[in-house]
């Protein structure tokens, strides 16, 4: 349609140097269509036009104090990208390669992933070029402190509710927070992904991995008539995704055998054992490599594409965007993997989603298989503000209902639209026409 595809166009010169950002707004334009066609009504509000521009940037110096007594300086960064239907939420990545472009393409990727969650949340992203690697816990409280000092003055418990993603864990949540509360002189449920004795939620931690798995094991069972039961899994990265994935998809009888960090991979053919990964990862806060030191029948392997050679059934990509190529889905079709979800955002090239697609293998996009981690970040929201918290099982069932749901709305409407089993297709539309619908009712503010 030339009406979307001029949107693109501006994007594109209005946001030079930002390939992720046009990436992901790609997509979601070309799957938007034939909704586009149906509903004149919001083309002449211009929705699309201000869906892709984010209602509030804030870019912000953060100073801080390395152990040597050096001033350090990073870029902090908070994209407020919609809030038609509830506060802005999502993650805080710190990582080397974080740049404003990155962060309006999680952001952006955000809207429609907390509306598929049938929460009230809008969209969000921040973060920092802080690298956490290698640095002592002074440093990285000082940092917290530092990027929270600014960041406060741009959030609250209804305005923007930030939580984890790369580089931000318990640990520098739990900075973050206490300096918000000094600041404020309040106690409210301002971040999520908080300790469980002050404020955070059963199953926040487990919920990306667990959600992730919990979406494939529907959409496999539904398409194909196949389960994690018996398959062997291909897992990349091994943080707080990754790992909960791993210990989810072993639960439901898949066969994890592969794990990896941005240095190389590690596959155990005799299935990963997980306490060993959760001590070098979560305790020692070492590289994955380490684990090899454990398990003599495990290799590890430099350089972290190799990792989809390795022959598996299900292969979930849940360490970071652009991470598996086109070349990599051809090796892992060949093998016979016939399913893929995606615990990380945007971990496919678009080449190598369409060429999934294509294959008719069973793909779960990012914004719907990963929601499970801001869905429980909703709930805990929810428990902050009735000032109670639920059971670990009342909040994994939710969880699960919620990860079921999504697939049903998404397989619903990739029906409806004429592109049954693309759930590409189905998250981008079920997620953007509730947004759709609020920002047509509420008029032409943002
Ligand atoms: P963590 O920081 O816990 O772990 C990140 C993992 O990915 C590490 O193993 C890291 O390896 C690897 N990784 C990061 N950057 C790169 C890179 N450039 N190249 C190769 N490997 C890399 O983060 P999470 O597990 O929380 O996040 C992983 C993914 O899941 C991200 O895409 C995130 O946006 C997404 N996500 C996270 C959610 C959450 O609740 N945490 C919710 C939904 C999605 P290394 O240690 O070498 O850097
Ligand atoms: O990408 C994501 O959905 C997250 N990093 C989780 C966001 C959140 O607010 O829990």
């Amino acid at each position: 349609m030339r009406y979307l595809e001029s949107i693109m166009e501006q994007v594109v010169r209005r946001n030079p140097n930002e390939p992720e950002f046009h990436q992901a707004v790609k997509e979601v334009l070309e799957s938007l269509e034939p909704v586009a066609r149906m509903n004149p009504q919001w083309l002449q509000a211009g929705i699309f036009d201000r869906l892709v521009e984010p209602e509030r940037q804030i870019i912000f110096r953060v100073p801080w104090v390395d152990d040597n007594g050096k001033v350090q300086v990073n870029r902090g960064f908070r994209v407020q990208f919609n809030s038609a239907i509830g506060p802005y939420k999502g993650g805080l990545r710190f990582h080397p390669s974080v740049n404003l472009g990155i962060i309006k393409f999680l952001g952006f990727e955000q809207i429609f992933k907390n509306s598929l969650t049938g929460l009230p949340m809008g969209g969000g992203k921040g973060g920092s070029d802080f690298d956490p690697k290698g640095k002592s816990d002074g440093e990285i409280m000082r940092f917290c402190q530092s990027f929270m000092f600014e960041l406060a003055r741009h959030i609250g418990e209804n305005t923007d509710v930030p939580a984890g993603d790369i580089g931000v864990g318990s640990r520098e949540i739990g900075y973050m927070y206490g300096m918000y509360r000094k600041i404020r002189n309040e106690f409210t449920g301002v971040l999520t992904g908080k300790g469980l004795d002050w404020g955070g939620s059963l199953v926040r931690t487990e919920a990306t991995g667990y959600g992730l798995c919990y979406f494939m094991d529907e959409a496999m069972t539904a398409i194909k008539g196949r389960s994690f039961k018996g398959s062997t899994v291909v897992i990349s990265g091994s943080g707080n995704v990754a790992i909960y994935a791993a210990q989810k998809a072993s639960e439901l009888g898949g066969k994890v055998v592969a794990l990896s960090d941005s240095n190389g991979y590690i596959h155990d053919p005799d299935g990963i054992n997980l306490d060993t990964v959760k001590r070098i990862k979560e305790i020692e806060r070492k590289r994955i490599m380490e684990y090899i030191a454990y398990h003599p029948n495990a290799t590890y392997t430099e350089g972290c594409m190799g990792i989809w050679n390795i022959k598996c059934e299900i292969a979930l990509p849940c360490a970071t965007q652009n991470e598996l190529d086109e070349n990599a889905a051809k090796t892992l079709v060949a093998n016979g993997c016939f399913a893929v979800g995606e615990g990380a955002n945007m971990p496919s090239t678009p080449e190598a989603v369409e060429l999934f697609l294509k294959e008719g293998v069973v793909f779960g996009p990012a914004k719907a298989a990963n929601a499970g981690g801001v869905a429980t970040s909703g709930l805990e929201m929810s428990q902050n503000s009735i000032r109670y918290s639920w059971s670990f099982e009342e909040v994994n069932a939710k969880l699960r209902s919620i990860m079921i749901g999504i697939y049903r709305n998404a397989s619903e409407a990739a029906k409806e639209y004429g592109m049954e089993n693309n759930l590409v297709a189905g998250a981008n539309i079920a997620g953007f026409m509730k947004v759709a619908n609020a920002m047509y009712a509420q008029g032409i503010t943002y």
